[in-house]
């Protein structure tokens, strides 16, 4: 049966999707992206310093290894240059439609098809939809008061500036999230001075990712070694993290206190270390891999500050203390809309269900990708989807795969598409939440929650145990829809 997929996002799930289901004979397949081109989170985030932590034999596809990779965890433009690589040798960068915002997606249960409208007011049709928008896509700026008083530059750190000469610049970054922690080492050294205000402190593992000697990089050529290092070394490592979060106080506290040497040797003023030193249990928020930001911190130039941003006014930010930091410029390193998911595109499902709606009390989804009532629609990096440890387009593989069985199993059946069973959702959503229990996430606020606390983006287990459940669909989980 000839399938139209619609595929929503031109990053590495979207891509890696269109790629699995054009290689087991779905060739109908239309890849739509807001942005200008392909690369999704790897297009957007330019700042200076930008980079994967995980390793980039992880962070790869596992069907598209490349051996020649700089250092260990690659800058933004090689990851780029390698997804648009992928995309061109397996012919899928002539399915993206780019500059194509998606506003709509509404399933029309007579004729058994989704309809996705754009903002340029064309339709779509689809037999099934797979969203891949992701968690990280939506830039958050805090509603801080006297935004628009101020008469500097600002800009978040995934909208970056490029234009904007920061060479002597008074400047203030907000928040030290991931990026932070990327981008201030890099401009530090430029700037003319630079405020950091940090509302947590975060705890740090040690990373240089200086680029391989060359030796290093004969060596990590060789086929057999290239396999030992992604499937076996740094996988089981990159576990122990999830293992250490899954345990805080039987495991937790030896990654802790590797942490705590780490930081007390970069921590050579005493002031800084009082300020920056995190207050909460290690692995509640996401582990920062960092040999920079520390010593960055340390700076002649550079003030870590603590009291809370109360407004920002025409010269700079003023901080609870009463005190204004003189500032021209404001980079927000302040994260993204992680609890948005797809949203504000509208979600349509059987008998008029919004997806917004029933996502009400918080998102959910069997294995983070299927929701009763929304046939043949996949989610990718949906909800409880975000790695701890691993690498996240281990995932999104497998969660690629889990979409063409589905898609072969409906053909199969004859069948026009899947809809989840709600028992089926119901039961993996709370399976999902009671594993959280007594896990390190939850000793503290971070963007994996929502309001109500509810942990909302993160797997609550290891990499492995994803791969498993998602291996292949199981058709007793789901309805199958008669064709229209
Ligand atoms: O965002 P974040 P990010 N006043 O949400 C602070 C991935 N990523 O862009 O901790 C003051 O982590 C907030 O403070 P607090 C990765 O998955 C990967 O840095 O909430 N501060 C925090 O410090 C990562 O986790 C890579 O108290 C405010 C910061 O802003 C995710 O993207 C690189 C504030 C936000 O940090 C997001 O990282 C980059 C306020 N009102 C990103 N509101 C790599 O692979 C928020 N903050 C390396």
């Amino acid at each position: 049966m000839t399938r139209r997929v619609v595929i929503i996002g031109a990053g590495f799930g979207g891509i890696g999707a269109a790629i699995e289901l054009r290689a087991h004979g779905y060739t109908d397949v239309t890849i739509l992206d807001a942005a200008p081109g392909i690369g999704g989170t790897w297009l957007a985030n330019t700042y200076p310093g930008a980079a994967c932590d995980v390793p980039s034999h992880l962070y790869s596809y596992s069907f598209a290894q490349k051996r020649s990779w700089s250092r260990l965890c690659s800058p933004q433009e090689e990851i780029l240059e390698y997804l648009r690589n992928v995309a061109r040798e397996h012919s899928v960068d002539q399915l993206v439609r780019p500059n194509t915002k998606v506003t709509a997606c509404r399933w029309d249960d007579d004729a058994r098809l989704w309809r996705v409208a754009t903002e340029q007011g064309d339709e779509y049709t689809a037999d099934a939809v797979v969203i891949a928008t992701g968690q990280l896509a939506q830039p958050s700026i805090p509603n801080i008061p006297g935004r628009e008083d101020f008469a500097g530059k600002e800009f978040h750190s995934a909208e970056w500036d490029h234009e904007h000469d920061l060479t002597g610049r008074k400047v203030a970054v907000i928040g030290t999230g991931a990026s932070a922690v990327q981008f201030v080492p890099a401009i530090a050294p430029v700037v003319g001075r630079m405020s950091v205000f940090q509302r947590t402190g975060n705890w740090f593992l040690p990373r240089k990712n200086l680029p391989y000697p060359r030796s290093v990089q004969r060596l990590i050529k060789a086929p057999g070694v290239q396999k030992l290092r992604r499937w076996g070394l740094k996988r089981l490592y990159l576990e122990s993290l999830t293992l250490s979060i899954r345990h805080p106080r039987t495991v937790g506290p030896v990654l802790k206190l590797k942490s705590q040497i780490f930081m007390r040797h970069q921590l050579r003023d005493p002031e800084v270390r009082r300020k920056v030193w995190p207050d909460y249990t290690f692995g509640c928020k996401r582990v920062l891999f960092s040999s920079y930001w520390l010593p960055a911190l340390q700076r002649d130039n550079v003030e870590v500050v603590t009291d809370s941003v109360e407004r920002i006014e025409a010269d700079g930010v003023r901080t609870a203390d009463g005190r204004l930091h003189e500032v021209d410029t404001i980079i927000w390193g302040t994260g993204f809309r992680t609890t948005s998911f797809m949203f504000p595109m509208e979600v349509v499902g059987r008998e008029e269900r919004s997806l917004r709606e029933e996502w009400a009390d918080g998102p959910h989804a069997h294995l983070g990708m299927t929701v009763p009532g929304f046939p043949n629609l996949f989610v990718m990096y949906g909800p409880n989807t975000n790695t701890s440890g691993g690498s996240i387009i281990v995932y999104l593989e497998s969660q690629a795969r889990y979409v063409r069985t589905a898609l072969q199993e409906a053909d199969r059946r004859g069948a026009a598409a899947a809809d989840v069973r709600p028992e089926v959702e119901a039961a993996s959503d709370a399976e999902v939440q009671a594993r959280f229990e007594g896990t390190a996430w939850q000793a503290c606020d971070s963007w994996y929650r929502d309001e109500t606390g509810r942990i909302i983006t993160n797997w609550p287990g290891y990499m492995h145990e994803y791969e498993k459940a998602t291996e292949a669909i199981d058709p007793s989980e789901y309805l199958w829809l008669e064709p229209g």
